[in-house]
């Protein structure tokens, strides 16, 4: 709405979620598997986080303690055919991963300070649970809170009198 535009300062993000380039992430300490981690990030209007390039990933590193992440990439539908929820294309494994261990490994974490390889990928079994990273894009609220601020310097150009506007973006 307008007035939560003003609120947030025209942040491109709602309130709870990081911005990075355009896009807000959501980091939930919430233990879930990933496919109960996926539900909850569509549940938010989002995906679970993609990652499509160097930035991205060395970013999301910043972001990260010790603790390791669900992320949206996965095997799930066709076992070494690797796909992003989201479909994005980018895959920054890990060294000797994925393997699939034990035949088993279809979900993507990404890895926390406590290894070698921060920020690098991971398949592991999609039951355990972690916490996750949601995504979305940010442009849309940015959007509708100019255009509600558009709307009203108009009015207020054009009508002397007290206006009171409603806009839901
Ligand atoms: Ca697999
Ligand atoms: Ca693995």
């Amino acid at each position: 709405s307008m007035s939560h535009c003003f609120l947030q300062g025209f942040s491109q993000c709602e309130e709870g979620w990081r911005s990075y380039d355009e896009r807000c992430y959501f980091f939930s300490s919430d233990m879930k598997s990933w496919h109960d981690a996926l539900e909850d990030c569509v549940s938010k209007a989002s995906n679970l986080m993609s990652i499509q390039d160097i930035h991205e990933r060395t970013w999301v590193r910043t972001q990260i303690s010790s603790s390791i992440f669900w992320i949206g990439l996965n095997d799930v539908a066709s076992e070494g055919n690797w796909e992003w929820s989201d479909g994005t294309d980018f895959q920054p494994w890990e060294t000797n991963q994925p393997d699939n261990w034990q035949n088993n490994e279809d979900c993507v974490h990404i890895r926390g300070t406590e290894h070698q390889d921060t920020g690098k990928l991971n398949d592991l079994p999609c039951s355990s649970t972690y916490p996750f990273i949601c995504q979305k894009g940010g442009n849309n609220l940015r959007c509708s809170c100019l255009i509600s601020l558009l709307i009203v310097l108009l009015i207020a150009h054009n009508d002397q009198s007290i206006v009171l506007v409603s806009y839901t973006g």
